[in-house]
């Protein structure tokens, strides 16, 4: 079967959601923290994160984004088809929140990568958290102008990755508060079924 490698408290929960959402048929495996980088695992995904999606005949996906494509286009709808103008908005989307919100939590959780002094390291958290600002304010503007409750107005993948962000907003000095209509998602999210599901299969627990 089908396998979607996770760790607890990761962003590998934006595709773990999406398989509960589809009902898809994906064994969600969750590895202890720590495994990621040891030799079973690495030969899994030698890139040593999470998420991996590991199909039947061993070949393996990573990234996270592309997993969610995936599980769309092979598991129907829960994802928009890319000539809609919802599919290329939640491409858009999760390439955005991929490729610039999360990775711009390297400077919180590696600061040490991008610096080389105490000094240094503060400034690039410091960087880090401001930048961290205005990507939640956009977010923040985005979701409340939508149509709905839902990111793009109707649900997608997008709220997967978008959840995962706003309980990482926890660790950081930012607040949900400054962010109200994230904070009225991330509570429709915890009342769903699919996440509740995906949440228990993570060993994790809602923010509250
Ligand atoms: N670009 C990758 C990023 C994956 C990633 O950074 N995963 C993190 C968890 S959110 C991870 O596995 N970190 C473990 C580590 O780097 O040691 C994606 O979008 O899937």
């Amino acid at each position: 079967m089908t396998t979607l490698y996770t760790m607890p408290d990761t962003c590998s929960l934006s595709p773990n959601i999406a398989v509960a959402w589809l009902g898809a048929p994906v064994d969600v495996k969750t590895i202890p923290y720590g495994d990621h980088k040891k030799d079973a695992y690495l030969a899994i995904n030698p890139k040593g994160k999470v998420p991996s999606l590991q199909f039947d005949d061993g070949t393996v996906l990573t990234e996270a984004a592309a997993i969610l494509e995936w599980l769309g286009a092979a598991h129907g709808s829960g994802g928009f088809g890319r000539d809609t103008e919802l599919g290329r908005k939640e491409a858009e989307a999760l390439s955005y929140m991929t490729s610039e919100v999360h990775a711009t939590y390297g400077g919180h959780f590696g600061p040490q990568n991008f610096a080389e002094t105490d000094d240094a390291v503060e400034q690039v958290k410091r960087k880090t958290y401001e930048t961290l600002a205005g990507h939640y304010r956009r977010l923040d503007d985005t979701l409340g102008q939508s149509d709905g409750d839902w990111y793009l107005g109707k649900r997608s993948f997008a709220d997967t990755f978008l959840y995962v962000l706003s309980r990482w907003i926890e660790q950081t000095p930012l607040s949900i508060d400054d962010y109200p209509a994230l904070k009225q998602h991330r509570a429709m999210m915890e009342a769903n079924e699919g996440v509740k599901t995906a949440l228990k299969r993570q060993d994790m627990e809602p923010i509250g």
